[in-house]
């Protein structure tokens, strides 16, 4: 009896540093581009999204951002964003909300293919919301819903 309580807390321990590695590798691997996650990690991103300038994104300054990041993105204001709406001009990429480099990043099909979850090639509101909301929880590493200037830089979202 008491081995095989044993073995059952062995095994739920393993299967919960398995759960933590595989979050961890997919953040890492498959949640952006390792050029998305260089530009997002930037200190002119966070200073794009802290409205209030206090040197901290709180979550709800990471949702108004991303809210209006989604409206720039579909111009025709059918609440999704198509191909043609997600990549631009190509000429004109940037987004005036966000940096050039950041824009040119994320305005990629390998980028859209990421966040259209449903694979229908529109990216809802629902999608984008998701995506970003995933990308917080994966930054707000102390768990406190704000994002501090020292988990902004930190290398842990594919950013290598
Ligand atoms: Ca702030
Ligand atoms: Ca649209
Ligand atoms: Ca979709």
């Amino acid at each position: 009896m008491k081995i095989q309580f044993n073995t059952t807390l062995i095994s739920c321990l393993l299967l919960s540093a398995s759960v933590i590695t595989s979050s961890a590798h997919a953040a890492d691997e498959m949640f952006s581009t390792g050029g998305y996650a260089r530009e997002m990690h930037k200190m002119a991103m966070m200073k794009a999204l802290d409205a209030d300038g206090n040197h901290m994104v709180t979550k709800d300054e990471f949702d108004n951002y991303y809210g209006e990041l989604f409206d720039a993105l579909d111009t025709d204001k059918d609440g999704s964003i198509d191909a043609k709406e997600w990549v631009g001009d190509k000429n004109d990429q940037k987004l005036s909300l966000a940096t050039g480099g950041y824009s040119r990043e994320l305005r990629t099909m390998k980028m859209m293919s990421k966040i259209d979850t449903n694979g229908d090639h529109k990216v809802t509101k629902d999608e984008f919301i998701a995506y970003q909301d995933t990308l917080f929880k994966a930054m707000d590493t102390s768990g406190d819903n704000q994002i501090d200037p020292q988990e902004w830089l930190a290398k842990q979202t594919g950013n290598k």
